[in-house]
C-alpha cells in the first residue's frame, strides 16, 4: 500500500541538467577535456565525484586536483542556480505534491545532489516535503539503494510501501533494489525497468498508481 512518495530532484522536480552541463562545460574547457551533450547524458542522477570520473576518462589527476575541480564546477553551478524560480518546477509536479499532502501520503526527496535543499528552497517547495535525503545523507550514491532506504527511514515507512519517481537509469535501478515501486520518467531505453513509465512529469497518473498499489 502506498504510504510515501520519494522524489528524485533533477529531471523530476526541476531540470537542473542544463545547468550542470554549462558548469561542467566551463571546467572541461579550462582543463582541456572533451565534454559533449552525450557525455552529459551519462551524468544523469550520478554523484558529482562519479560525474567527474566519467568526464576525466583516461586523464589522470591527483586527489587534491580532483577536489579543487569539483569545487570550481560547483561554484559555477551555484551561480547558475541563482536564476531558477518557481516557474522552473516541471509540469504537474506542484499539483501532485499538493494532492499527496492532502491525502496524507508522505513526500520525501532522494537526490544525489548536495545542493538539493537549496534548490527546493528556491522553488518554494520545502513546506511540501516531510523529509530530505540528499548527497550528504549516504556514502554510496545511485545505483546503490542507500539514498532511498535512508529517505523511507526518515518518515518511518517500509520500503515496500514506497513509490519512487525517477528519470535516471541509475535511479530506477536504485529504487528497485531498495524494494520499492518505481515510476520512470523518460524513454523505455532509459527507464524501462520501472513499474510504470511515462514520457514526462505531466503524465504521472496518481489515481492509477493508488488503484494498482
Ligand atoms: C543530480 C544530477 C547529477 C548531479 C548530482 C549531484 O542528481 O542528476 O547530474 O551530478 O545531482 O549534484 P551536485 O553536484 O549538486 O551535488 P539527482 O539525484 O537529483 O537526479
Ligand atoms: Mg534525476
Amino acid at each position: 500500500m502506498c504510504k510515501a512518495f520519494i522524489f528524485d530532484l533533477d529531471g523530476v522536480i526541476t531540470d537542473t541538467a542544463e545547468l550542470h552541463f554549462q558548469a561542467w562545460s566551463k571546467l572541461a574547457l579550462e582543463e582541456n577535456l572533451v565534454f559533449t551533450r552525450e557525455i552529459n547524458e551519462q551524468l544523469r542522477g550520478i554523484s558529482r565525484r562519479d560525474s567527474l570520473d566519467i568526464i576525466l576518462a583516461e586523464n589522470v589527476r591527483s586527489e587534491s586536483q580532483i577536489a579543487k575541480m569539483m569545487e570550481r564546477k560547483n561554484d559555477v553551478y551555484l551561480d547558475l542556480l541563482n536564476s531558477i524560480t518557481k516557474d522552473d518546477i516541471l509540469p504537474g509536479i506542484l499539483e501532485l505534491l499538493l494532492e499527496l499532502n492532502a491525502r496524507q501520503i508522505k513526500v520525501v526527496l532522494a537526490s544525489a545532489s548536495r545542493n538539493a535543499r537549496g534548490i527546493l528552497l528556491r522553488l518554494g517547495l520545502i513546506p511540501l516535503f516531510d523529509a530530505i535525503a540528499d548527497g550528504w545523507s549516504v556514502e554510496r550514491s545511485k545505483p546503490a539503494p542507500d539514498v532511498f532506504i535512508h529517505a523511507a527511514g526518515q518518515v518511518g515507512v517500509n520500503a515496500n510501501d514506497c513509490v519512487v519517481v525517477e528519470d535516471a537509469q541509475a535511479g530506477v535501478e536504485a529504487g528497485k533494489t531498495a524494494g520499492m515501486k518505481v515510476i520512470g520518467i523518460g524513454p523505455e531505453s532509459r527507464v524501462g525497468a520501472a513499474d510504470w513509465r511515462v514520457d514526462d512529469t505531466a503524465a504521472i497518473n496518481l489515481k492509477q498508481v493508488l488503484e494498482q498499489f
